[in-house]
């Protein structure tokens, strides 16, 4: 009988990498992989019950919310306030951070920024949604938690990782070691490692962006679909245009078959569309740790000092080779 490994088995045995560890870094994981279950119950349930549909409320980027963010939201803050190991949450469905203040959570170490439901605008027409998730430690010991222990930069992430609720759910997270997947299994209600240490192919035939946007582009990513399109047997051109709207999916796919997802700046996002924060440095983040590139063009995104909460930034990632020639694109279109 061949071996299954669970989230949880799998998350107690590589503690052991980390002689020091004290599991708070395991339990908090274990906490967001519960509460994944449980919005999975409920994003699977989203074509039988009436839980569709805005809610009529707006979040912090005036964008209308579903139910299910909300809920999604509500779970993930409450696994983490129950499981004590998170001193604040950045929620990109609220303004300001949250806060933790609890009887267990009084010496937390750790700061976690997450999307509790990215894409949800694909919810209502049964296309994959996701969460993301990143994890920072605190860089003072005690006392209240100061804004530049919030906004540290991509590189120093402590974990990373999403849910992707699709034809199947999988989690997929990296503590800086390698990238694994798990897919859950519904009939025992736990995740399976089914993709250990995955790795992006260094390079693909697969672009990702929403070319609707195109008379929007800076020039060098309008040159860069071009080149996609262009016929070149050596390099496989044509390439394969995919792009599902639900950057965790988009992402997901392209690290499994090798691609590139592009969000550019456009003329009515002058920043991009993507927070670097909730977005971008979570899949930053796994997609190094599996041997791909993430950068804003001409920066690498983990580099970035985050400014604010809510920031956006352009961002194309994908396999290196990819992610390379579209910046290359950009630098000799400037
Ligand atoms: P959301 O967090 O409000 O769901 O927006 C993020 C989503 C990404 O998942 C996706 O890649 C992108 O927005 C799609 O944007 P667009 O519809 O402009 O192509
Ligand atoms: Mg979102």
């Amino acid at each position: 009988m061949t071996k299954v490994t669970t989230l949880g088995q799998f998350i107690i045995e590589k503690q052991a990498d980390f002689p020091y560890a004290k599991g708070e870094l395991s339990r908090l994981l274990r906490d967001i992989g519960i509460a994944a279950k449980i919005v999975n119950r409920e994003v699977n349930k989203a074509g039988l019950v009436d839980i569709l549909g805005d809610n009529g409320t707006t979040n912090v980027q005036g964008e209308g919310q579903k139910k299910l963010d909300v809920y999604a939201d509500e779970q993930f803050i409450s696994a983490l306030r129950s499981g004590g190991e998170c001193c604040v949450v950045a929620s990109e469905e609220h303004d300001d951070c949250i806060s933790i203040h609890s009887e267990i959570s009084r010496n937390a170490k750790y700061i976690v920024c997450i999307d509790p439901l990215d894409g949800s605008s694909n919810i209502d027409v049964n296309v994959s949604v996701g969460t993301i998730f990143s994890i920072y430690r605190r860089t003072a010991t005690e006392g209240a938690v100061k804004p530049d222990e919030i906004l540290q930069k991509g590189i120093c992430q402590v974990a990373a990782g999403y849910v992707i609720y699709g034809s199947s759910t999988m989690l997929v997270y990296t503590t800086g070691r390698g990238v694994n997947g798990f897919t859950l299994d519904p009939s025992i209600g736990e995740f399976c490692l089914s993709h250990p240490n995955m790795q992006i192919p260094r390079s693909g035939t697969i672009y990702s962006i929403n070319e609707g946007n195109y008379i929007e582009f800076p020039q060098g990513v309008k040159n860069y679909i071009k080149y996609c399109q262009v016929e070149d047997r050596a390099t496989m051109r044509p390439f394969t245009s995919r792009y599902i709207g639900s950057m965790v999916a988009d992402v997901h796919r392209n690290l499994i078959k090798g691609g590139v997802f592009l969000y550019p700046t456009t003329s009515s996002h002058p920043n991009g569309k993507l927070r670097l924060m909730y977005e971008c440095n979570p899949l930053a983040f796994i997609i190094e740790q599996a041997g791909g590139k993430a950068s804003d063009g001409q920066r690498r995104i983990l580099d970035i000092q985050p400014e604010g909460l809510h920031q956006r930034t352009p961002i194309f990632i994908g396999s290196t080779e990819m992610v390379e020639k579209v910046e290359e694109f950009i630098r000799t279109a400037e």
